[in-house]
């Protein structure tokens, strides 16, 4: 086969390729939402990161550009340039070709993290253009694509250069292609956050962050050198710490295993597991044997400092984690997953090896800081002790729930009992709650009234919680029961309500009620928000009535502004809502209620290893930046109409 045909097969397999992700692109970045436009940063950060794992880049600096394209850029080898079997410059082969990482084949530790670790290709595929400047071999090489395939015309075979330089790197800039996503503005917020726990994971490694959108322009250094240490103590930084980080690290069967715990004085645990420096958001086999061995090891010291008696039964997991924040973090050569996000590790020798390195290397710990162990087995006692009272109220309340639906007459319930296609609205204030009741679609929508502000659950014990009405009744509605750290009772299967549909007023009660909403399910019913249930109403701010024509709901600001602009020199009337109570059961089935005309908004966690410490954050202090999480929120929820 000559040179020619060979090129031919490979650019026809080429556009095959970008074809196929253009088609489906949530198969490849998980969605098109903004998460989904957020990734695109992280599939390129994530190549730069692994050429610091083969031992040679130091910095890497992500800008978001004013024209809302994004460069990453790196101080590694520089994507080789030299021609390719295949007749193209190998750079040009990782840009359009899927999976053509031929180092990372290679690479022990770039298997892939799981979820979507496909790379350059995938990025450009999904771009208006992409800008690519690799300085290697003394020049400083360029490529331009459009759409995913490349338009600049190679020189005698090669890519041209744009000078000399002695420097070596990668640089991309990309701009993400509008009729893919459904938002095309980045998340400051996110992209930086995700940024900070790179660097965490990665002690040697200098992330730069610049956003240069705004008028008064933004940079950040994020440089870790205490690595998963450091992590710990910032996720705790607002909490009251009761031990200092406990670290343990270790290699077997050539996994290679980190451990870092601290205990808090709070109500729960929050254990994040990371493989080969990618977010594990279902956990798997290294956290379940983090949690096996610890639990044993503690027992017997328990049981060896007289805490236990011969006749006492063991602390369970829950009790001996309650209050621990830790990080488990393993780099296995051939990681595995499960689970229909494939966030979940499988294999069962990171479990062995996890379990190893923690039954080893405790004794090493605890026999020379007693004082740690003792307080985290003071810690499993108070936990035990309220697990005892919680199972005695728990008892209670599930059986209560089997003999009645509506606990205490609030609830309007709906007809059908086919969950699939039954909607709960939580509702703040009796009044919008009449209103709703009377306007609503009764075969398949419940409504459920709360009055006033529901109990701030990340203040407060699971026995507080459990004892307040509002949250109550939430429970038993739903037919899920709930979870928390002292065992999993909730089972999705037996939700009621397809949707939970929060209804708060567009103003700042209503963003804190829905706060405190959404932190309740956060913590307590964690699969309503995985498994996208939970929904924002977004009640209009303004109806416009014009003298000849329809009248138009607008949502916010902007909508008026630009409705002023399309409508200039004609005559309308604005009406501005003030709250939901204020509109009549017509005007709320059509705004809110009626599903083919209202605007609904689902929850979805952004960066799940940190909305545990957003949520502390927010609800452990003041009021403004609990504004900036609703609406953060609000902005990164998937808009469903
Ligand atoms: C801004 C994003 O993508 N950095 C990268 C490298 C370095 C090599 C490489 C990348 C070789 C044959 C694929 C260099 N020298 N930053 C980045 N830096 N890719 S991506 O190799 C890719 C493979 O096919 C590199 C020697 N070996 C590898």
């Amino acid at each position: 086969m000559g040179k020619k045909e060979l090129y031919d097969e490979s650019s026809i397999h080429v556009l095959e390729g970008l074809e196929a992700v253009r088609r489906r692109p949530g198969m490849y970045i998980g969605s098109t939402s903004r998460k989904g436009l957020n990734h695109l940063i992280y599939e390129i950060v994530d190549n730069a990161v692994d050429e610091h794992l083969a031992g040679y880049c130091t910095k890497i600096r992500v800008t978001l550009e004013k024209d809302g394209s994004c460069t990453v850029e790196d101080n590694g080898r520089g994507v080789p340039v030299g021609i390719h079997e295949k007749g193209m410059p190998a750079e040009r082969l990782v840009y359009t070709t899927l999976h053509a990482g031929g180092k990372f084949d290679h690479d022990a530790y770039k298997t892939s993290g799981g979820l979507h670790g496909v790379g350059s290709s995938v990025v450009n595929a999904l771009s208006v253009w992409m800008d690519v400047e690799i300085k290697r071999e003394g020049y400083i090489h360029h490529d331009h694509f459009s759409h995913g395939e490349a338009d600049l015309p190679l020189v005698d075979g090669k890519l041209p250069t744009m000078g000399k330089t002695k420097e070596t790197g990668t640089k991309v800039r990309f701009l993400p292609d509008p009729e893919i996503f459904e938002v095309t503005r980045f998340s400051a917020t996110e992209v930086k956050s995700r940024l900070h726990e790179t660097a965490y994971l990665n002690p040697n490694l200098e992330i730069t962050f610049e956003d240069l959108r705004k008028e008064e322009k933004e940079v950040l250094v994020f440089s870790e050198p205490d690595g998963i240490v450091g992590f710990v103590r910032d996720l705790n930084k607002n909490e009251t710490a009761v031990t200092e980080p406990v670290y343990f690290e270790g290699e077997e069967e050539g996994i290679q295993v980190q451990i870092v715990m601290q205990y808090v004085n709070e109500f729960h645990e929050n254990i994040l597991g990371y493989c080969n420096n990618i977010f594990n958001a279902d956990g798997g086999t290294h956290l379940t044997g983090f949690k096996t061995a610890f639990t044993q090891v503690m027992n017997s010291y328990a049981r060896e400092l007289g805490l236990l008696k011969d006749k006492d039964p063991n602390y369970t997991g829950p009790d001996i984690r309650n209050g621990m924040t830790a990080i488990v973090s393993v780099k296995h050569p051939d990681p595995r997953f499960e689970g229909q996000t494939k966030t979940k590790l499988d294999n069962p020798d990171a479990s062995r090896a996890v379990a190893k390195i923690v039954s080893e290397e405790s004794p090493h710990y605890f026999d020379r800081n007693l004082e740690t162990l003792k307080s985290i087995l003071a810690c499993a006692e108070k936990s035990a002790k309220i697990r005892r009272s919680t199972e005695r109220v728990k008892s209670n309340l599930l059986t209560k729930q089997k003999f009645s639906f509506d606990t205490n007459g609030k609830l309007a319930n709906c007809i059908s009992r086919d969950a699939k296609e039954c909607e709960i609205f939580i509702v703040e204030g009796d009044s919008a709650g009449g209103s709703a009741k009377t306007a609503r679609d009764r075969q398949h929508q419940a409504i459920l009234p709360i009055r006033g502000k529901i109990l701030n659950v990340e203040k407060a014990s699971i026995d507080k919680v459990l004892a307040n009405a509002e949250i109550k009744t939430m429970i038993t509605a739903f037919g899920c029961g709930f979870s928390e750290g002292y065992g999993n009772d909730f089972d999705i299967s037996r939700l009621r309500y397809d949707k939970i549909i929060i209804m708060a007023d567009a103003d700042v009660d209503g963003a804190h009620i829905g706060t405190l909403l959404l932190t309740l399910f956060y913590r307590y019913m964690p699969e309503l928000i995985n498994e996208g249930h939970v929904y924002i109403a977004m009640p209009p701010l303004y109806k416009v009535i014009p003298a000849k024509g329809e009248g138009e709901y607008l949502y916010d600001d902007k909508a008026l502004e630009q409705y002023r602009k399309a409508h200039k020199n004609q005559k309308f009337t604005l009406q501005r809502y003030k709250g939901l109570g204020e509109m009549d059961p017509d005007q709320l089935w059509e705004t809110t209620l009626n599903p083919a005309t209202r605007r609904l908004r689902r929850i979805e966690i952004a960066n799940p290893g940190f909305s545990s410490e957003i949520t502390d954050i927010l609800m452990g202090t003041d009021v403004p930046p609990r504004k900036t999480f609703i609406y953060e929120h609000a902005r990164d929820a998937e808009l469903d109409i």
